[in-house]
């Protein structure tokens, strides 16, 4: 079951931008999803559940904090490599986006490919259909040349989103995952995302990869434990979601948020401390905590040579050029499709 909107484009008659928000599967559920995180031995919630609303506009806070380099990091590589990197996707391309989100750094890049091409179909995925409408909208108004199929989902299986979507082309396809949201999945699951995605592609398509860069956790930490804790409310937001929208009973204020790097796993860990034992009903059943005792809701991965050489390799890709910005926090990989 799918709902298609079309909404017409203010400049033209030409359908230029098309929205499909296929159903979720019964697999991808936030009310089993969640039971099964809180019942689990360590508790966990998915990072993916962060994006309502509320989510998306607060972690457009955490792109604005002077602590959260990433955002400006890979700004700063797209901004000032646009046209280099734009060259070497080559002479006729489409852009796929997984996880657009605001979609504002992706501008360099369609800036930089409309001045090499006389149009452009862009494919921003994305789990909030909310931002999808208005980031599309304002992208049409901007761009005359630019058509869009947005398309609302969760990532987590590209190729099986993608397919229904993406008609046979002689443009070449290039994949963005910017952001370093590959490192929300560890290695081996990163690996199997990228092997799935390669599917869905071509030989000769591209993946362009943005991965944040192992550094001292006296960047990293601050980076992920702001002092104006934007961070911390962007965590809690999943307990205050699991309210609105599962009748769960949550009391935020007895919950810490907690961020460190775990340098043997080469990952930021983000965690909600339960400050007391206390016990939570959610729809019928009840999760209970020790003091202390906490949820894991996110890792961050951080990657090195070695490991993205790993990564290329195990999801079919081989890495043809590699840029990254002037204080090396940050590294965007052109990938090109086995
Ligand atoms: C969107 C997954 C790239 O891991 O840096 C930011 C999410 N979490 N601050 C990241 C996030 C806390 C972010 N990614």
């Amino acid at each position: 079951m799918e709902e298609s909107l079309a909404v017409a484009a203010p400049s033209t008659t030409r359908e230029r931008f098309v929205l499909h928000s296929p159903a979720a599967s019964p697999s991808n559920n936030f009310a089993d999803d969640v039971r099964r995180g809180l019942t689990a031995t360590p508790k966990f919630l998915l990072p993916h559940y962060f994006y309502d609303a509320l989510g998306s506009a607060l972690f457009s806070a955490i792109c604005e904090l002077p602590e959260y380099y990433v955002t400006r990091a890979e700004d700063e590589i797209l901004r000032s490599r646009a046209s280099e990197i734009a060259a070497a996707f080559g002479p006729r391309v489409r852009l796929v986006e997984l996880g657009s989100g605001s979609a504002r750094k992706t501008r360099h890049l369609i800036e930089a490919v409309l001045a090499r091409q006389t149009a452009l179909d862009f494919f921003p995925v994305d789990v909030d259909a909310g931002i999808l409408a208005s980031s599309g909208h304002d992208m049409l108004n901007d761009y005359p040349r630019l058509s869009i199929t947005a398309i609302c989902g969760d990532f987590r299986n590209p190729a099986t989103l993608l397919r229904p979507y993406l008609p046979p082309s002689d443009a070449r396809t290039i994949v963005l995952f910017l952001g370093s949201s590959i490192g929300n999945l560890d290695p081996a699951a990163a690996g199997t995302m990228l092997s799935n995605l390669r599917t869905a592609l071509s030989p000769g398509d591209d993946l362009f990869l943005g991965a944040d860069l192992r550094k001292s956790p006296s960047i990293l930490e601050p980076a992920y434990d702001d002092p104006l804790g934007v961070t911390a409310a962007f965590n809690l937001n999943l307990l205050a979601r699991i309210n609105r929208e599962l009748g769960g009973t949550f009391d935020l204020s007895s919950f810490a948020h907690r961020a460190y790097y775990n340098e043997a796993e080469g990952r930021v860990e983000m965690h909600l401390v339960s400050r007391e034992a206390q016990r939570v009903l959610i729809d019928g059943y009840g999760v209970a905590f020790e003091e202390g005792e906490s949820i894991h809701t996110e890792n961050s991965y951080k990657y090195d040579d070695a490991s993205l050489s790993a990564l290329a390799e195990a999801g079919g890709f081989a890495i043809e050029q590699r840029w990254s910005d002037s204080k090396g926090y940050f590294a965007d990989l052109l990938m090109v499709a086995g």
